[in-house]
């Protein structure tokens, strides 16, 4: 009997930034009080999530002295001791302080980018010393409103220099840390630079040590673009580039919503989770969500509990989808190949292309080829709703 208890190998984690979330809106002011960093620890513990991680000022304020640094930092890895929890992954807040309003490494003042980059080295140092082996890079501010202010190939040139500034740095100091960047297409900015996670992959290889840099993908972000998170999912897959992933949900065409993962597209939920499990994907299912604001204390631990507990439920529909017989019956009358064209899989070549030039298509034939697609979709329907 499957319970659907979050265990470590499945490694879930969240933010504290995510059941830390007070209710805050454009609207509207904090719906419930603020925990501090050792009471969110303890939360993720008690509802079984595997690690926590954090933006630097999630954990140490922007104005701290050094002494208070440490202090703070002493006391959250006794929290961690306490309770086994690990922080696999750490970032840097670059949107908050007003500093950062036009942009951080692509801000158009040569200081701020500057200040961008210490802040970065800072946080990364802090990251590595909680244990951190993936560092997120999330641009919400590196974007403009108006085109008129920033030259865009200025933005992406900034942006590609402050890349390998910190990689070399990374380098230079040892620590065995990859970077993962987290494309996002508006809020709060109206538009920000590579937006999607096709843009981002193909900024990776501009790099100087492309091979450090993968991508942080996130649901909501490709929903907010009108895009299949699973296809882009896929791309950073096949590109060895999936360092981490960003688990949430979200509608099209709707604010930055950051609902429980699998809280409105089911169907989509189960088709990521379906290729995470089948590919063999081994590194962070990261929730980036966080509770409506109506919740309080005991409904933030239920939307935590709900994020995995769903992401474990459409874990054994994979499971069950590869066991049901009609499924895989359809699937196999879908995929029968006679082998004929078994010969083109090994390429091009001279023979080959004689070879396909002379063979005769009947157009006919393959036009009138039944595919029951709609009995598959029914029955991967019907496996979703419980009645298979
Ligand atoms: C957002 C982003 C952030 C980032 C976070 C970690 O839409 O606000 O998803 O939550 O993931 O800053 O880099
Ligand atoms: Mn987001
Ligand atoms: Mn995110």
């Amino acid at each position: 009997m499957n319970d659907f208890q979050p265990l470590p190998h499945h490694k879930f984690t969240f933010g504290l930034w995510t059941v830390g979330n007070v209710g805050r809106d454009p609207f509207g002011h904090p719906t419930r009080p603020a925990l501090s960093p050792v009471e969110i620890v303890h939360l993720l513990a008690e509802v079984g999530a595997y690690g926590v991680n954090l933006h630097d000022n999630d954990l140490v304020p922007i104005d701290a002295t050094p002494a208070e640094r440490d202090h703070i930092v002493a006391n959250f890895k006794a929290a961690l001791a306490d309770t086994g929890m690990v922080v696999p992954m750490a970032t840097t807040n670059l949107f908050s302080d007003p500093a950062f309003k036009d942009g951080a490494f692509t801000s158009n003042d040569a200081r701020v980018r500057a200040y961008a980059l210490q802040k970065t080295m800072r946080s990364i140092d802090l990251g590595v010393e909680l244990g951190a082996k993936v560092y997120v890079f999330w641009g919400g501010r590196e974007g403009t409103e108006s085109d008129s202010t920033k030259n865009p190939l200025d933005a992406i040139k900034r942006m590609r220099e402050a890349m390998n500034f910190l990689c070399a740095y990374v380098r230079d100091q040892g620590y065995d840390l990859k970077f993962a960047l987290e494309p996002k297409p508006n809020e709060p900015r109206s538009h920000i630079y590579m937006p999607t996670v096709g843009h981002m992959l193909a900024f990776i290889y501009t790099l100087d040590h492309p091979e450090m840099v993968g991508l942080n993908p996130e649901v909501a972000h490709e929903h907010m673009a009108g895009l299949n998170f699973t296809h882009a999912v896929a791309q950073a897959l096949d590109a060895g580039k999936l360092f981490h992933i960003d688990l949430n949900d979200q509608l099209f065409g709707r604010y930055d919503q950051d609902f429980r993962f699998g809280a409105e597209m089911i169907k989509q939920a189960f088709y990521l989770v379906k290729l995470l499990e089948d590919s063999g994907y081994d590194g962070n299912r990261h929730f980036d969500a966080h509770a409506y604001r109506t919740s309080t204390l005991e409904d933030v631990k239920a939307f935590a509990r709900g994020c995995m507990r769903t992401y474990l439920i459409l874990k054994d529909k994979v499971a069950r989808f590869h066991a049901d017989a009609d499924i895989q019956a359809l699937l196999a009358q879908i995929h029968a190949d006679k082998g004929e064209f078994d010969y083109l899989k090994g390429g091009y070549s001279a023979e080959h292309a004689q070879q396909l030039s002379a063979t005769a298509f009947d157009l006919s034939v393959l036009g009138a080829r039944n595919l029951p697609y709609e009995q598959l979709d029914q029955l991967t329907i019907e496996l979703l709703l419980g009645v298979r």
